[in-house]
């Protein structure tokens, strides 16, 4: 008798406490954030970074649940959903963000930027927070700009040395103007497609080649179904962490903090993540049997010249000229 009622009384107790528990404790917030990279990306590796700030600097109210692979679909689903609210987070390439405001055009002309403290100053600077502002009518806060990198031709067709190899070669392309103008400048067919798509594409021959930063070639396994790389540093491919500008208004004021000062912190660790790594990869990727070449850029960039031409008046000739230094 005594035991059970001894017994009884613990279970109440415990009741309780669980109960308190759960009416006490506000209830942990969960960030989804989806991306279209592999899960030894950069893009994972500086989101990781970023999930590991955030739980120490909201003392593990905030989690923040990172898919990879385009597990919550494409970077266009993605940013339609930031912006419906059906998802609360993602860092994307910017270029696909030009179908949602002209403003991050100026990043998608070839040979734009020179080296990557150019890019840097830019995007954490004026051109930067315009890009930004631009996005928030559309209900999207912009935390950061991270790292993509600088673009490289692959393909299993040829090795590229001049524009003219790039002619005929049927090329998949992010969703965006600007790109396709340029790669049709160059007489290449264009293939725009998402980039879940793009390894079956290249591995049964839908396209021959693609363009991406080397980290990308690597952790997706592209050298596998490309033999041709050319280091033509084409387009410079900033990326954007996006979060639902609703959700966000929706944290405390320090979680607010929090929030920007990690993805601050995990922007500077991720771009110097890619830095490190950028030296190893060429010789990577030729261990793994790839073919490289050096293609003449001078001849490059001067045959897309017609681009900026094409875009100028849409982008606006002062906003070209600021970035590109001419
Ligand atoms: O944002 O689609 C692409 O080629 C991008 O480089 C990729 O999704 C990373």
């Amino acid at each position: 008798m005594k035991r059970t009622a001894c017994f009884a009384l613990t279970l109440v107790i415990a009741c309780v406490f669980v109960a308190g528990l759960a009416i006490g404790a506000p209830a942990k917030k969960i960030i989804r954030l989806n991306h279209t990279l592999a899960p030894d990306s950069h893009y994972q590796m500086g989101l990781e970074k970023f999930a590991e700030l955030v739980k120490a600097k909201t003392n593990g109210a905030i989690e923040v649940q990172i898919f990879h692979s385009s597990q919550l679909g494409s970077e266009r689903d993605a940013i339609e959903g930031v912006t419906l609210g059906t998802l609360e987070a993602t860092l994307v390439s910017t270029a696909p963000l030009a179908n949602f405001s002209k403003k991050f055009l100026v990043f998608d002309l070839p040979f734009i930027v020179k080296d990557r403290a150019t890019a840097y100053k830019a995007l954490d600077g004026e051109l930067g927070d315009q890009m930004a502002a631009s996005l928030e009518p559309k209900g999207i806060k912009t935390l950061a700009f991270w790292e993509n990198g600088f673009r490289m031709l692959t393909n299993s067709k040829r090795p590229i040395q001049k524009p003219a190899d790039v002619a005929g070669l049927k090329i998949r392309l992010m969703e965006n103007p600007v790109h396709m103008a340029t790669f049709k400048t160059l007489g290449a067919a264009p293939v725009p497609m998402p980039f879940g798509e793009l390894f079956t594409a290249l591995q049964q021959k839908t396209v021959d080649g693609q363009e991406n930063p080397l980290v990308i070639i690597k952790t997706s396994k592209f050298y596998e179904v490309q033999k041709h790389l050319a280091l033509t540093g084409h387009f410079y491919s900033p990326a954007a962490l996006l979060m639902g500008q609703k959700f966000f208004r929706g944290l405390t004021p320090d979680q607010q903090k929090a929030i920007q000062d990690a993805a601050y912190e995990a922007r500077d660790w991720e771009r110097k993540y890619c830095q490190d790594l950028e030296d190893s990869l060429v010789s990577e990727l030729k261990a793994a049997g790839m073919q490289v070449t050096r293609p003449d850029l001078d001849a490059f960039e001067k045959a897309c010249e017609p681009v900026y031409k094409q875009f100028e008046a849409e982008i606006g000739l002062d906003t070209i000229k600021a970035l590109r230094g001419k």
